[in-house]
């Protein structure tokens, strides 16, 4: 069966408005996806006809409440192929996860020990680790990237030893698109006994993670990257882990029970889930889950990849054109400049021309800081993307180097 790309783009009301007079051409995808009509409807849904605060009244609308969200859990569970539900944790989003596991840490760690963390990653996956071994003495180490915007993984020895206790390394790095050796870098933590997170707040729009087979510790994303709604996403962790970890937040719905001389806490996956959560999001979450499914990743993949060769091909094409992130693995983002021009002048001129593009550096400072450039121009394409659109963007960036040269 051929992919029905204009059938796909039906499903999305945003792409079919103007920006500026001229179609909507969204290529910023990796910032944060657009939604089809059947996540829209889950949320209205929600809203409309069942909304009530979910796990604590006996009332009707609540327990359909519980329902819906209890059975997001476990779509999303069946989706990464996580053995047990409790394993999965609702949070607001990558962020939040990353900082759940940082904090978690705190009493974990010592000053003789490591952290590594990759040369690529997003600040969410720096930043929280530079608190965590400031409340702890603990080093953070760095394992480098080269010219092709991959990770120099012949200097993991150098970086990795038994003092190393937890591995952080983004799935697919947002600001180039390269996709991460994680399988190999969870072997060789596990094998110095080093637990690893992984972000996949990049990966899970294009591909379908098996959490299971991958073996990895802890692992968060995003729903708004998989065509879900912003405020909400999930951690895993395996469920030692989680056990060992000290709550995030105390409050409501994490408690077994509560006096003033003790609390005691409620079991997994409650333990990390205080308060009131998004509970529209959690159950829309699972309607966007129930919408890629049906598309299929094998079909996602091989669509994105030929757009990806495709707007390649075509951009290389245009006088000065520099592209960042060349290794053999990565998805369909290209970051990119063209001779001298600041990003940002590209972005505003395509932004005239109905295109949305991210520019800067793509809360990625180190990755910019490696090129030596303040930033990039980063378009990144979805299944709901088209080669007609490829075009205007070349036509717009070639548009733009008229102008601004
Ligand atoms: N990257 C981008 O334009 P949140 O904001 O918590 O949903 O995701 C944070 C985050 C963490 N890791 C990676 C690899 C990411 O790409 C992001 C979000 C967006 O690249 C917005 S900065």
């Amino acid at each position: 069966m051929s992919f029905d790309v204009a059938a796909i783009r039906a499903d999305f009301p945003i792409l079919s408005r103007q920006v500026h007079g001229k179609p909507l051409v969204y290529l910023d995808n990796a910032a944060t996806s657009q939604k089809p009509q059947a996540v829209i409807d889950a949320i209205v849904d929600y809203y409309s006809r069942y909304n009530a605060n979910i796990h604590r009244g006996v009332h009707t609308l609540s327990q359909e409440a519980t329902d819906a969200y209890e059975q997001a859990r476990i779509k999303i569970q069946k989706h990464f192929n996580i053995k047990k539900k409790q394993e999965v944790i609702f949070t607001s989003g990558t962020t939040h996860g990353i900082n759940l596991v940082a904090q978690g840490f705190s009493n974990l760690l010592t000053s003789e020990d490591e952290v590594l963390v990759s040369a690529l990653e997003h600040h969410s996956n720096i930043v929280p680790w530079q608190m965590l071994c400031e409340r702890t003495g603990a080093t953070l180490k760095v394992l480098p990237m080269n010219a092709e915007g991959t990770l120099a993984m012949e200097e993991l020895e150098h970086v990795l030893s038994a003092k190393t206790k937890l591995v952080f390394v983004n799935h697919i790095s947002n600001a180039l698109g390269t996709i991460n050796p994680i399988e190999t870098l969870i072997e060789k933590a596990h094998a110095v006994d080093a637990a690893v997170l992984v972000d996949g707040a990049q990966a899970c729009s294009h591909i379908q993670p098996d959490l299971d087979a991958l073996d990895v510790d802890f692992y968060v994303t995003s729903a708004h990257k998989m065509c879900g709604p912003t405020g909400v996403g999930i951690l895993y962790g395996k469920e030692e882990w989680l056990e060992k970890l000290p709550p995030y937040q105390g409050g409501g719905e994490m408690i077994s029970e509560v006096t003033f001389e003790k609390t005691t806490y409620a079991e997994l996956p409650h333990k990390f889930e205080a308060g009131t959560p998004n509970i529209a999001g959690g159950i829309a979450f699972g309607a966007a889950i129930d919408y890629l499914q049906q598309i299929g990743f094998d079909a996602i993949a091989n669509y994105e990849a030929d757009l990806l060769a495709y707007a390649t091909e075509e951009l290389l094409k245009i006088e000065g054109m520099k592209i960042y992130g060349t290794g053999p693995d990565k998805t369909s983002v290209i970051s990119f400049n063209v001779g001298d021009i600041h990003p940002y002048d590209i972005g505003t001129i395509l932004d005239k021309l109905g295109i949305a593009v991210r520019t800067g550096h793509h809360c990625a400072q180190p990755v910019m800081a490696y090129f030596n450039i303040p930033g990039t121009v980063r378009a990144s394409f979805a299944f709901y993307n088209t080669k007609e659109e490829v075009d205007a963007l070349v036509v717009g960036v070639r548009k733009a180097q008229m102008m601004l040269s």
